[in-house]
């Protein structure tokens, strides 16, 4: 790490920690446990008796995703799927991170976590080499890069997402968690900004993982002016086709809601947020496990519920009721056991965010851990990715022993840094622009508690290769790309940034 890393984050830090007084965060589902005396009674008991990592990790088949009949896995986990779903009894926006949760993963995260070195989630050393020492940057070593500030000293109002049109307009949109999407046009560097869409009176945003969390354009928006956004209200998560005026295309209308889907939210944290387009044409959407600690509901590997979950939708067209339609060959597309038929792939915790790359199709998501590991995945469909059984490679319920078949585990998981709680996991891209070459075909990515960023090359199998960055930022609730492929940070206390190359 350089000093200049270690300058901006001292930095930063001093705002930050005047931030996190108020909100540990937005995503900070990794530490909050917020349990009160009237949540349903937990049938996990995720925190009380850590085991070892180590001792999971050892045998886990880290990123040989297994072939697995996904009905099969589901149904048969055995440790949450029956239970009832939306059963909410504690009233969302009761936001008080509780520390209590923590105690139990201490022990377990202790034991890798003084180490700055990423964890591999393979025992075996030789798939994931440990980031290089040397600092001479060889052709594959680290990228030496600097953060700038993006737009000449531009803030926002706790920006969470900043996307492109796909219409060769050049404008970016950022998304405030309140509720409203700024649009920058014009130069690069010092853009004008004005007001895209205002819906703040719809948005609930008092939970810090509430708000306006998502935001994709169609891929013809350019013709027919949709885009979609994802919300929550008070209880619920909405997913919503917007359009923008037809007269202005500087403007959306707020009047022009169309709900795609709206499903019960059980507490306030845990609502995913990431919405985009596939190659396909289809419009994937992240859900969380609904939220409290441990997944109480079991919600992660219930099939009958959308939480927990990559959700996988067709809005070009509409089956029965719907105003969209299921993907005829959606994983549970047809089934007749009650499965929710918009999954796509399962068994998440939080995948706050996740990205395409556009030159592999990959779908890259990193699901935020609950105390112990953050992790990063490949999401295929049909897939289970473990929680709440398995905790990256670690299992939770029950803390050892836990059946394993069928489970697909992350490329590649950290503990926190300090093994102390306190991680939280903020999905990047992989980069595709041009003036980087350094960072191309990586996949780019951050941790919001400890600032920590990384790049991993993954060549479809086995773990991906990690390689820490000489740079640090806190506060990063999300990444962004422009239409050049060039890469953003957003910083939840306002600024936006963007990744340039320090010479
Ligand atoms: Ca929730
Ligand atoms: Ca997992």
């Amino acid at each position: 790490m350089t000093g200049m890393g270690r300058n901006a984050e001292k930095k930063r830090k001093t705002q930050l920690l005047v931030l996190a007084g108020v909100a540990l965060t937005l995503m900070l589902a990794a530490c909050s446990g917020q349990r009160s005396g009237t949540e349903p009674a937990p049938s996990d008991t995720p925190a009380v008796s850590a085991e070892p990592p180590a001792q999971t990790g050892g045998t886990a088949p880290v990123g040989v995703p297994q072939a697995t009949d996904p009905a099969g896995g589901g149904s048969g986990a055995g440790s949450g799927p029956g239970q009832p779903d939306g059963n909410a009894s504690e009233p969302p926006g009761i936001a008080s991170p509780s520390p209590g949760r923590e105690g139990a993963s201490r022990e377990g995260g202790a034991s890798r976590g003084e180490s700055p070195q990423p964890a591999s989630p393979s025992a075996s050393p030789g798939p994931s080499e440990p980031p290089p020492a040397s600092a001479e940057p060889a052709p594959s070593g680290p990228p030496r890069l600097r953060l700038v500030d993006a737009f000449g000293g531009m803030t926002f109002t706790k920006p969470v997402a900043l996307v492109h049109a796909g219409d060769g307009s050049g404008r970016l949109f950022v998304v405030e968690q309140p509720g409203r999407i700024v649009m920058l046009s014009g130069a690069s560097g010092h853009p004008e900004r004005s007001v895209f869409l205002d819906i703040r009176d719809r948005v609930y945003d008092r939970g810090w993982e509430q708000g306006l969390l998502g935001l994709a354009f169609h891929p013809d928006f350019e013709r027919n002016g949709y885009f979609y956004i994802n919300y929550t209200t008070q209880r619920t998560t909405v997913i919503a086709r917007y359009r923008a005026d037809p007269a202005n295309p500087d403007r959306a209308d707020p009047d022009s809601e169309l709900i795609l889907l709206e499903f019960d939210q059980p507490y306030q944290n845990h609502n995913g947020g990431q919405l985009a387009f596939g190659a396909d044409g289809y419009l994937y959407i992240a859900t969380g496990d609904g939220g409290s600690a441990g997944d109480p509901q079991g919600n992660g590997q219930n099939l009958k519920t959308l939480l927990g979950k990559i959700l996988r939708i067709d809005v070009d067209r509409q089956s029965g009721s719907l105003n969209y339609a299921i993907p005829p060959d959606n994983p549970f597309a047809g089934n007749r056991d009650g499965y929710r038929e918009e999954i796509y792939a399962y068994g998440l915790r939080n995948p706050w965010r996740f990205s395409f790359d556009p030159a592999t199709g990959r779908l890259w998501a990193a699901d935020v851990g609950q105390n112990a590991m953050e992790e990063i995945d490949i999401i295929e469909k049909g897939r289970n990715y473990g929680w709440n059984v398995m905790e990256g490679s670690l299992c939770f319920n029950p803390r050892s022993g836990c059946r394993q078949d069928g489970l697909t585990l992350p490329v590649w998981e950290y503990p926190p840094l300090g093994g102390r709680g306190g991680a939280s996991v903020t999905g990047g891209y992989v980069y595709r622009g041009k003036e980087i070459p350094e960072l191309q075909g990586k996949y780019v990515f951050a941790d919001y508690m400890d600032g920590r960023m990384w790049v991993l090359e993954y060549d479809g199998s086995g773990p991906a290769r990690a390689t820490e960055l000489d740079i640090r930022q806190q506060g990063i609730s999300s990444f962004g790309v422009d239409e050049n492929g060039e890469l953003y940070a957003c910083v939840l206390d306002g600024k936006i940034l963007r990744i340039v190359r320090a010479d």
